[in-house]
């Protein structure tokens, strides 16, 4: 295989900055192996936008080259079609979907400039790798400019069952245009399958098995590669010096109390309103857990100039007061809601302490939380993962206890069966779960997409 030239929104880091996802950790590993560039939008918006220079900045063996959007095609196409089109209605949320059409107009015309931008830079041996929803018709444009290489793609979060897709004005026209990749992968066996089924009921594609899917001439693989993560590395970050000054601090905190752990992006998907609920209804049903178990729920704020996510912001802070001011204590504070970030090797600490990672989205592609919080246990007293049935994690961490995020009573069963787990029962399931996640890790992640790319392209 030639160079890796991956394509997303956002690029880099290219360094550990203590902050950075374990995504770019990922990609970095796999450009760093070839070699190769990693291009997507600058994040700043200017008046010459995609038409203006590219910003290139190098390591030994990789490019990073971004390029800046107009005020327009920021609000088409990010605030518009990827977070206020895509992003509710590949969740699941036809309510909170905004359907204009200028809004795709916007993102088929930003996917076009890209490809555009992109196609110089591409020689004939590099295989392409695009990452998101925000460049499903990124691969058909490629095409019509003549680019041959290998093209790969995969979604980070979920694919939706055709009815719910079906919604989506010119939902068939997107998905054709999805059929231009060699490859796409999904996070679950689900979703894969909610795509296939799409494409054949939908658009007239041919399912010829093996998880492929015909379309005209062209075949596409259409199959799950779940994401992993450097469980190994986030293991050793949890025993960072950074880490244990974060548990030292927490632990003179709890003073032998114990914690639940939440930490998630502020997004209507994560089902924090419900895990609210949940927790309060905890404390009605098992009130020996009031003054003894209390909820940190970490909560770095996203897209806050949607209005959706202002309105869950703020139902949020009056839920923490509502049950702070119903069970609080002088010497215990139920939920500590932190709407801030913090460094990695802290989470890390911060997973360890907690007896309990509560992982309750209503939809998620994955859920790297479930498995960082796995990740991140003592071998020889665990905590346990109470997780949501409807996070992509769920399909390969059948030893979580595994809840329906929208019954109050049964996340509250949930994280009671887990606070009672005698100590062989939470070992026998962490010590299965690590061990996959070693296995399955994020390197095996992107060396299984490049093989098979690399082998339906021929
Ligand atoms: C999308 C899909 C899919 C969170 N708070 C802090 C912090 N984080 C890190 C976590 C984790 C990442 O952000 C969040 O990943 P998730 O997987 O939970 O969710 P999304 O951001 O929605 O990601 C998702 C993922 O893509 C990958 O394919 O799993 O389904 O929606 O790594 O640790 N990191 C730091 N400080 C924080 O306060 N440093």
């Amino acid at each position: 295989m030639g160079r890796l030239v991956v394509v997303s929104n956002r690029v880099g880091p290219l360094k550990d900055t203590g902050r950075a996802g374990g995504l770019a950790v990922a990609l970095v590993d796999a450009l760093t192996k070839t070699g190769g560039i990693w291009f997507g939008w600058s994040g700043n918006v200017s008046e010459e936008g995609s038409f203006g220079q590219l910003q290139r900045q190098k390591t030994k063996s990789v490019q990073m080259v971004q390029i800046d959007m107009t005020k327009a095609d920021y609000d088409a196409f990010y605030a518009g079609y990827a977070n206020r089109t895509l992003w509710p209605v590949l969740h699941y949320r036809l309510d909170l979907a905004d359907f204009d059409r200028r809004f795709e107009q916007g993102y088929r015309y930003v996917n076009e400039r890209f490809a555009t931008r992109l196609r110089p830079l591409v020689e004939p041996d590099d295989v392409i790798w695009v990452h998101d929803y925000h460049f499903l018709t990124m691969a058909a444009s490629l095409r019509s400019m003549d680019v041959r290489n290998p093209l790969a793609f995969f979604l980070h979060i979920p694919f939706p069952a055709p009815e719910i897709l079906a919604a989506l004005p010119n939902a068939a026209s997107i998905v054709r245009a999805m059929m231009a990749y060699d490859l796409l992968g999904f996070q679950s066996e689900r979703d894969a399958d909610n795509f296939r089924r799409f494409a054949i009921e939908e658009i007239g594609a041919t399912d010829i098995g093996d998880g492929k899917v015909r379309f005209g001439n062209h075949e596409t693989i259409a199959r799950a590669y779940p994401i992993g993560i450097d469980a190994e590395a986030f293991a050793k970050f949890a025993m960072s010096p950074d880490a244990r000054r974060h548990m030292t601090r927490l632990d003179k905190l709890m003073g032998g109390r114990q914690q639940i752990i939440g930490v998630d992006r502020i997004d209507y998907s994560k089902g924090l309103p419900e895990r609210f609920r949940a927790y309060e209804r905890l404390l009605e049903d098992y009130p020996e857990n009031r003054g003894r178990l209390s909820l940190m729920q970490i909560a770095p704020p996203s897209r806050a100039e949607l209005n959706a996510y202002i309105e869950i912001r703020r139902e949020l802070d009056e839920m923490t007061g509502h049950v702070n001011g119903r069970f609080a204590d002088l010497d215990w504070t139920p939920i500590r809601f932190l709407t801030k970030s913090f460094p990695r090797r802290a989470l890390a600490g911060i997973y360890r302490v907690s007896r309990i990672g509560l992982v309750t989205p209503l939809r998620d592609g994955m859920n790297l939380v479930a498995k960082e919080y796995i990740a991140a246990q003592r071998a020889e007293d665990p905590g346990v993962l109470v997780l949501s049935r409807f996070a992509g994690a769920a399909e390969g961490m059948k030893e979580a206890v595994i809840v329906n995020p929208h019954s109050a009573e049964e996340v509250a069963a949930g994280i009671q069966s887990a606070i009672t787990m005698p100590l062989d029962e939470r070992r026998d399931r962490w010590q299965s779960m690590f061990e996959r996640l070693c296995r399955d890790d994020a390197i095996a992640w992107s060396n299984a997409i490049m093989k098979d790319v690399m082998a339906v392209h021929r």
